[in-house]
């Protein structure tokens, strides 16, 4: 599953072209688009096969998607009768290997042209075909596309391996641009040395412009313009951090703190040796056997002491993961959720160790024992306290291979996906999973939340500071502590896919306060600093965070919206603070805080807010339409009323009633009745076999595609989710806003 959060209300939703029971146009569904506040899916057409492939921002807030597989039909391949690497005509879709798409979120009519996918066999192509390929924004807002599979495999190698390059034709060793800048992409030797295991490379754009590169065993600084690499040290313990290891890697907080000095963190994936990798075809080893990696490693690629870059051991993962991945979340942590203990990503009939079809203990998945727990990495605690766990509930939802998650503007985590299988496969171990989950980080037991005000639409490389103005009714205590443990935030989530989220990046503005007598904040802040490279053009959300407890986040688009050289002025000059002695916020006050609040201000005061409902929770929100099918909500409510609904779950405040809430979504009702569908979260981490044979399993009715087009019809997933209505978050139905 891929994801990104296209506008301030909406995220947009790619999956694997496959057997799933959702139609549109007379073929199986592959894309949507969510509705955050509704929570309501509705059906998007796609034509080029998007799976597996990369994704990115562009600088006016559009999305792009560049390469996938070939067409493939029922079975994931092209044995059904007049199927071709080029176009199947069962699920058709078109070969997505060299496919560009773009798509511009908009407010409008979701079915109109100006507010669909761009996506055509014979549109907008890359020079080469590319499956898995790395990509990184860069300061011009263009991006690099680099290397990748021809048609897949397992890894991105034949064995043994003699034409590292090619692969025979497996292999794409090039890069390219998007813009195109022409001519015939150029080799990567990076891409050569890291023959096998280099699809979906790490890449993060450094403060230089040079690029960081991480595959392999290996890494490089690159500079792309010339195509010239310098080596940095291996990783250490040999411990392949890319797909399929596919550890959690992130960017670290870019902070004043750190003189916006990137750090890079790898925590997880694999150390099986180069022989028990295999090859395209499958690994050596029975994976799900193998034990993920806890080791973490941390490394700065451009120090500002000019000292020669090293790998510094970090602290393990509280449980080894396979496919775990960053979520920056806004109070400067780093949430990390998914992946499995054993095993990798990947999928396949075969191992090199089990040779008979079938015989796989978990069905096609190359991993097991799903990691349901959430942890979470704070960069400023002491080394040995910087990961916790404690208070966060756990998720019984295996979310293995084609998982995704992305922080949503109100704060919670959004997590999806999980299909290690060939096809669509509902029955199995690890089934294709539609049901999305969403994740409220420690900061939701905040009854009130900042609501900032005079937060700008587009922001800038340098100039001018602004003003954010925190009324003293949405924080609590003493204002000038308050003011003092205010920080402002700059998030980019990114395209997630495949454990990763491609151009995530998060960054602190500067800032200083005057505090007015009322108790009224306001934040001088500083506009970025003025080197694109620390923060590409683009989409990004802003949040205010007061006392750990972040606002919601305000959608802004950074830089002059078009691809070029960004304009750039000098750093913003913010006043001297100023301190209002008697002042102090009149919310509701004194609970006990979050212990995840921000700590990068050194503030020891700390008023906490009143602890709500919602604590660090995990909850479902049935299926997300379509990819995602039309949940058959009232026969489940229909089932609950033969048998009573009684849950043991806490439901508190969940009761919608038949009007208002409901009342706007057409005919069908909301009700409580359907708080079944939270059994799971009762259930153990690997009771994937009660899953299975739940009542609650994701249903499909099947209904010609002539009726999609009734948003009535689809069911409004909030409907599962406990906490939806009593989490407190800002209301972000001020009217349109203009983000494009
Ligand atoms: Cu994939």
């Amino acid at each position: 599953m891929m994801m990104f959060v296209g506008s301030p209300d909406k995220v947009y939703i790619l999956d694997k072209v496959e057997g799933n029971a959702q139609q549109i146009n007379g073929h199986s569904l592959y894309a949507s688009v969510w509705d955050i506040a509704s929570r309501t899916a509705t059906p998007m057409d796609v034509e080029t096969n998007p799976f597996c492939a990369a994704g990115m921002h562009l600088p006016n807030g559009s999305f792009a998607t560049f390469g996938g597989n070939n067409a493939v039909g029922p079975g994931g391949d092209n044995s059904a009768p007049g199927s071709t690497p080029a176009y199947d005509p069962t699920y058709q879709d078109f070969a997505g290997t060299r496919a560009i798409r773009i798509i511009s979120p908009c407010q409008g009519d979701i079915s109109s042209p100006a507010c669909s996918w761009y996506d055509s066999p014979n549109g907008l192509q890359m020079a080469k075909a590319r499956w898995y390929p790395g990509a990184e924004p860069l300061a011009d807002g263009s991006v690099v596309l680099l290397g990748g599979f021809i048609s897949g495999g397992y890894i991105n190698r034949n064995t043994p391996n003699g034409d590292p390059a090619y692969s025979g034709g497996g292999s794409e060793p090039t890069f390219e641009f998007y813009p195109s800048r022409g001519g015939e992409p150029a080799i990567s030797q990076f891409m050569i040395k890291t023959s096998g295991l280099n699809a979906y490379a790490h890449t993060y754009l450094m403060p230089s412009g040079k690029m960081f590169v991480q595959a392999n065993y290996s890494t490089i600084l690159w500079d792309y313009n010339a195509n010239v690499e310098t080596p940095l040290p291996d990783m250490p313990n040999q411990i392949v951090r890319v797909y399929p290891a596919s550890a959690a890697t992130a960017m670290l907080p870019l902070t004043p703190a750190n003189n916006y000095t990137p750090t890079i963190l790898f925590c997880g994936g694999t150390n099986m040796t180069d022989d028990q990798w295999g090859n395209f075809t499958a690994p050596i080893i029975n994976t799900w056997d193998w034990p993920a990696e806890t080791d973490c490693q941390r490394i700065t690629p451009e120090p500002q002491d000019g000292s020669a870059p090293v790998y510094i051991q970090d602290d393990d993962l509280p449980i080894g993961r396979t496919m775990g991945q960053f979520i920056a979340l806004p109070d400067g942590t780093m949430l990390v959720v998914n992946g499995g203990q054993n095993g990798t990503a990947g999928y396949g009939k075969l191992t090199w160790s089990t040779l008979i079809q079938g015989d796989m203990p978990f069905g096609e998945s190359y991993a097991a024992g799903p990691v349901g727990q959430p942890a979470i990495y704070n960069p400023n605690a002491p080394a040995g306290q910087r990961w916790s766990s404690a208070g966060l509930q756990t998720s019984s939802i295996a979310r293995l291979y084609h998982s995704s998650a992305l922080l949503l503007p109100d704060g919670s985590v959004m997590i999806a996906g999980s299909n290690p299988n060939i096809d669509t496969n509902t029955s199995t171990i690890f089934p294709t999973t539609y049901k999305a989950e969403i994740f409220y980080p420690p900061y939701f037991s905040a009854k009130t939340r900042p609501a900032p005000t005079g937060i700008p639409q587009t922001l800038s490389y340098g100039g001018n500071p602004f003003d954010i103005t925190v009324p003293s009714t949405s924080y609590s205590g003493n204002a000038n502590d308050a003011a003092d443990n205010t920080t402002v935030w700059l998030i980019r989530q990114g395209f997630t896919t495949h454990a990763m989220n491609m151009g995530q990046r998060i960054m602190q503005l500067n800032t200083t306060y005057t505090v007015q007598n009322d108790g009224t904040l306001i934040i001088h802040t500083a506009q970025p600093p003025p080197n694109p490279n620390l923060f590409q053009p683009g989409p990004a959300f802003l949040f205010v965070t007061v006392n750990g407890i972040p606002s919601n986040g305000s959608y802004l688009i950074l830089g002059s919206g078009q691809v070029g050289t960004q304009p750039t002025q000098p750093a913003s000059v913010l006043p001297a603070s100023i301190r209002a002695d008697s002042a102090s916020g009149s919310a509701p006050s004194n609970g006990s805080s979050s212990s995840n609040s921000n700590q990068s201000s050194g503030a020891t005061t700390h008023t906490g807010a009143i602890i709500g409902g919602v604590v660090a929770a995990i909850a479902a929100v049935g299926i997300l339409g379509a990819i995602f099918g039309i949940c058959l909500a009232r026969r489940r409510r229909a089932a609950a009323a033969r048998t009573g609904s009684a849950s043991t779950y806490p439901m508190s405040s969940t009761n919608l009633g038949e009007g208002g809430v409901a009342a706007g979504l057409g005919a069908r009702g909301v009700r409580s009745s359907d708080s079944s569908a939270f059994v799971p979260l009762q259930q153990g981490n690997h009771s994937t076999a009660q899953l299975i044979n739940s009542p609650y399993q994701d249903e499909f009715d099947g209904r010609g595609s002539e009726q999609l087009g009734r948003s009535g019809e689809y069911g409004r997933s909030g409907e599962f989710d406990p906490y939806y209505d009593s989490a407190p978050r800002i209301s972000t139905s001020a009217g349109p806003q203009k983000y494009r």
